[in-house]
């Protein structure tokens, strides 16, 4: 807890008023901005004379700490984001919105998923094939034990289906993709950033996609230098399902990728929060 009310000696604040956020430390001020830009609605503002930031920008790190990140509420720059803009993550924005029920799936007994072989090249395709079925779909148990929900595997033409033909053949297709990989999306989208920092994104229910970064190390779960499939997924099937990124740092919601939060199952937050939207798990054998 203490570090959280330290800031970095060189983050000094020099000058503070109530509307713009002023650091004697210019390169950290553009990273935090480029960081905001990417990761919430943020847009880039006009900058307020040299090594100051628009109210905008203050007010949008202060949403972003306490909404987002469940941190200490600040309008200035904490240590504290700084570490965590270091940690691997989801690539999907802070929305804003809470869960309503246009992002839920309407027939949840029956929600169809997808794997693309297709998207791995010829040597690593065995390794895609063990890794998906393996540990996407212990993901997918583990949220379909804890709610109302089933999960039914289907096998598209990915060949030759259009990606139009593929959503209504396929409720959760999952991809592996490099860097630019718009085509899989139906409207513009951001790429994938090679090794590190974004691992995955996921589109909410109606489309439900989750495309991981096929330029991460992958393993089953988190191995030296390699990055756990099953917890991503985990992560990103709670976006399909309908679900925004938790506050909670214990949460596989969270957005950065924190393995260790899956080690004994679904945490309390997510379940709880699963169950708000699907009820609980009263399947009838
Ligand atoms: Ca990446
Ligand atoms: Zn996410
Ligand atoms: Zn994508």
């Amino acid at each position: 807890m203490f570090t959280l009310y330290l800031t970095l000696i060189i983050l000094q604040q020099v000058l503070s008023d109530s509307s713009n956020l002023c650091l004697n430390d210019d390169e950290t001020l553009v990273k935090v901005e480029q960081y905001l830009e990417k990761f919430t609605v943020y847009k880039k503002q006009n900058d307020i004379g040299s090594s100051c930031k628009s109210l905008e920008f203050s007010q949008a790190i202060k949403r972003f700490l306490k909404k987002e990140l469940g941190l200490e509420q600040s309008d200035t720059i904490t240590d504290e984001l700084l570490k965590i803009m270091k940690e691997d993550r989801c690539g999907n924005i802070e929305s804003g919105v809470q869960e309503q029920t246009q992002f839920k799936w309407q027939n949840p007994l029956d929600i169809t998923y997808c794997f693309n072989y297709k998207n791995a090249t010829e040597n690593d395709e065995t390794m895609y094939i063990y890794l998906e079925t393996e540990a996407i779909q212990v993901a997918l148990n583990d949220w379909s034990f804890n709610a109302n929900i089933e999960f039914r595997q289907v096998n598209p033409d990915w060949v030759e289906s259009t990606f139009w033909e593929l959503q209504q053949s396929c409720g959760l297709a999952f991809r592996f993709a490099s860097g630019d990989h718009s085509w899989m999306h139906p409207g513009p989208s951001k790429g994938f950033d090679g090794p590190g920092g974004v691992l995955a994104h996921a589109f909410f229910p109606g489309l439900g996609d989750v495309h991981f970064d096929k330029d991460e190390d992958w393993d089953w779960d988190e191995t030296k230098n390699k990055k756990s499939l099953y917890y991503v997924a985990l992560h990103e099937v709670g976006h399909s399902l309908g679900l925004t990124h938790s506050a909670d740092p214990t949460a596989v919601m969270y957005p950065t990728y924190r393995p260790s939060n899956a080690k004994n199952g679904l945490p309390s937050d997510d379940v709880q929060r699963i169950q708000a939207l699907y009820g609980k798990y009263i399947k009838i054998k």
